[in-house]
């Protein structure tokens, strides 16, 4: 079971999508737990204030240390192992598929989503926290990324949803782009399936998808491509 925490000053937005599709389903497994803390109950002031102006001025608001510190602290309180702490941030390291499977085998993750212009320095300073962006844009918080994470994550635990056969899962369709995908029916508006996906013939199918994939990631993303490492055959 992976144990997820989350800190936000949005807390409501997470169950929502939590309770769908193969989050929930991986939830309703216990595979994975997910406990959203609303850091405003970590605000120590009678406005529950979790924001001030930065010093030396400008626009916006920055995200105050203490209630960030009181939240982490709490909640890493006398957990064993301790968890392994997150601050979502464009600054951060991208987030991709091989980190993904890094956190899946986590057992605690702590999440910790920023809202107006960011924290203040000295949460990363003091709480030495990971950070990681899932992408070169800049979003109004920290919560969809987080729900990004712990959407590609679960889908990778052991018992979510076939993919305890990992190794030959990461070989197709994890380091390359996915080939064409047909459904019925086999004509549709003058466009056919392929003849092979209709051949019956396994191996045929099989060869055909890694060709198209490998085509497709050299013409989308050679970036992806250039990183992977491919067996002989891949390569011819
Ligand atoms: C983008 C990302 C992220 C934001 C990303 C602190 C205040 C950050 C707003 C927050 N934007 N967070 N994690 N690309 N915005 O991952």
């Amino acid at each position: 079971m992976l144990r997820v925490d989350v800190v936000t000053i949005f807390p409501d937005v997470f169950e929502p999508y939590l309770s769908e599709g193969m989050l929930a389903i991986a939830r309703r497994k216990k595979a994975i737990e997910v406990c959203v803390h609303d850091l405003r109950d970590y605000s120590t002031d009678k406005h529950k204030s979790v924001d001030d102006r930065p010093y030396g001025g400008g626009p916006g608001m920055v995200m105050m240390p203490d209630p960030v510190f009181r939240a982490v602290e709490d909640i890493s309180a006398g957990t064993e192992p301790p968890p392994r702490t997150i601050m979502l941030t464009p600054q951060g390291r991208l987030f991709d598929q091989s980190l993904s499977r890094e956190l899946a085998r986590e057992q605690h993750l702590l999440l910790v989503c920023g809202r107006y212009e960011g924290f203040d320095e000295r949460i990363r300073a003091g709480l030495k926290p990971e950070e990681l962006s899932i992408g070169d844009y800049v979003l109004t918080g920290g919560e969809l990324p987080a729900l990004v994470v712990i959407d590609a994550v679960t889908r990778l635990l052991p018992g979510v949803l076939g993919h305890e056969d990992s190794a030959q899962f990461d070989s197709f369709t994890e380091n390359r782009l996915d080939c064409p995908q047909y459904t019925r029916p086999a004509e549709f508006r003058g466009m056919r399936v392929p003849d092979v996906l209709l051949s019956g013939d396994h191996g045929a199918v099989a060869q055909w998808r890694l060709e198209q994939s490998i085509r497709r990631t050299r013409e989308r993303r050679p970036d992806i491509l250039a990183k992977q490492t491919c067996s002989a055959n891949d390569k011819e």
